[in-house]
């Protein structure tokens, strides 16, 4: 119930993000493992996005998200505790260690996703465009429903 509060939450925060169409190139010493994408909330069409981000190469990434498939809005998310209420705040990047990883879970980082255009079915997967440096990823995430990941 925390994370869905979370979730209200951003609705709130609603910014402009941008969507660039760059070159697609692949980066290949950077991987997400099990990503995956909450189902909206009945009423909504706001989400967020989880999985685990792997630095394959010796050198640290600064990931920044781009854009996503259905959704009209992206940011990354860094959530925090402040006089006992979590609360959540978008950040330009993240960093990840050479050779090392950052896990996206609920009540920690995560992508938040604006505006679905169309209803998202459980099971589908959306695109989801990152930026490392000067090149591009593409990454599936799966869309579940709540309670069926954590
Ligand atoms: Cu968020």
């Amino acid at each position: 119930m925390k994370n869905f509060y979370l979730i209200l939450l951003c609705t709130f925060l609603l910014g402009l993000s941008s969507n660039s169409e760059g070159a697609a190139d692949k980066a290949p010493n950077l991987k997400i493992e099990n990503a995956y994408i909450f189902k909206p909330i009945e009423g909504s069409n706001t989400t967020a996005g989880y999985g685990r981000l792997i630095n394959l190469s010796d050198e640290a990434v600064e990931l920044k998200i781009v854009s996503a498939e259905v959704f009209k809005a992206v940011e990354l998310h860094k959530t925090f505790e402040k006089e006992g209420r979590m609360s959540m705040e978008e950040v330009e990047s993240l960093n990840i260690p050479a050779k090392g990883s950052v896990e996206l879970k609920p009540g920690g980082a995560h992508i938040m996703l604006f505006d679905a255009n169309r209803d998202l079915k459980e099971g589908e997967s959306v695109w989801v465009r990152f930026e490392a440096g000067t090149s591009q990823m593409n990454t599936a995430f799966k869309i579940v429903s709540r309670g069926t990941q954590n």
